[in-house]
């Protein structure tokens, strides 16, 4: 019972997956992550959306409902007693003969789940980590949340071959994202992030920091900056389902603000941590 396979609950004896599969191919298909606190899904409506709307950008019917997948990924959480974790799910176009063209005989999306224990990465929550600034290669439909990944794994590689937890995206002269991860800065008590373009994901804890900061009454601004805007910020801070709010304490070497997480992001941080399922307080 720990996967989703085509329909069944299964456990991994019993996955096929075929060679055939486009994801396997051209990695044609669409994914999501989604935070499980205290036994619950978080924001799963936001993210099964996101979901749908990756999958009909890339001209793909999902072969459920999204209140059909909500339930999928409720059972994984219960079938597997996951208290603090993720649900990963990924659709593909599905099983044909290679060829670049969707599949002239029809076929069905293959879509796959599991859930997994993880905890909350608390330390790097707590000491914030130090990023590398990476030329942002990747196309320009970063705004779905598809299953190419290949710009984003050689970025993330090329940061932890630096000793840096994260690679920050710069597309002509611009700050845009993380490899896996939206980020933000601070200056003069104004949060600043690239605005929801086709050039970044729109990142489902990015619309949640958002709302935080309204709520909280910080100044938020979706604008753009520059690498050299990003050195000078006060605080600088990542965001992603997983990392939740990840202080940035160095950027290329340099250091941000004092070199420790920043007051309003830690303000952030507190109110991120009240409005999940039961908050989970470190230590
Ligand atoms: O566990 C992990 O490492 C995860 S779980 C989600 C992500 C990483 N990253 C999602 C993501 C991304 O891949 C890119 C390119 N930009 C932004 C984000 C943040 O999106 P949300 O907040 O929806 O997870």
């Amino acid at each position: 019972m720990k996967y989703f396979v085509d329909g069944q609950f299964t456990d991994q004896e019993g996955i096929k997956i075929s060679i055939d599969d486009r994801g396997y191919y051209f990695g044609d298909g669409v994914y999501e992550v989604i935070k499980v606190y205290n036994g619950e899904l978080y924001t799963a409506e936001e993210h099964f959306n996101r979901l749908v709307e990756s999958a009909e950008k890339v001209k793909m019917v999902l072969p459920y409902s999204k209140d059909e997948l909500i339930d999928v990924a409720n059972e994984l959480v219960k079938a597997n007693t996951i208290e603090t974790g993720h649900i990963y799910i990924q659709v593909t176009r599905g099983v044909s003969p290679r060829a670049h063209q969707f599949p002239e005989i029809p076929v069905t999306p293959v879509v796959t789940a599991y859930a997994i224990e993880n905890p909350r990465p608390l330390k790097n929550i707590d000491e914030g980590v130090k990023v590398k600034i990476v030329e942002d290669v990747r196309w320009l439909r970063c705004d779905i949340k598809s299953l190419n990944l290949l710009g984003n794994v050689m970025a993330k590689q090329e940061a932890y071959e630096s000793g840096c937890a994260e690679a920050l995206f710069v597309r002509d002269g611009i700050v845009m994202e993380g490899s896996s991860s939206n980020v933000f800065g601070i200056k003069d008590g104004t949060v600043y992030t690239h605005p929801a373009t086709n050039l970044i994901l729109n990142g489902i804890t990015r619309r949640v920091v958002i709302q935080l900061c309204e709520e909280l009454k910080i100044p938020f601004v979706e604008k753009e900056f520059t690498p050299i805007e990003a050195l000078g910020m006060d605080e600088f801070f990542l965001t992603s389902t997983t990392a939740e709010i990840t202080p940035i304490i160095s950027i290329e070497g340099h250091t941000i603000g004092t070199g420790k997480p920043g007051v309003l992001t830690k303000k952030l941080q507190e109110a991120f941590a009240h409005q999940i399922p039961v908050p989970v307080k470190a230590n």
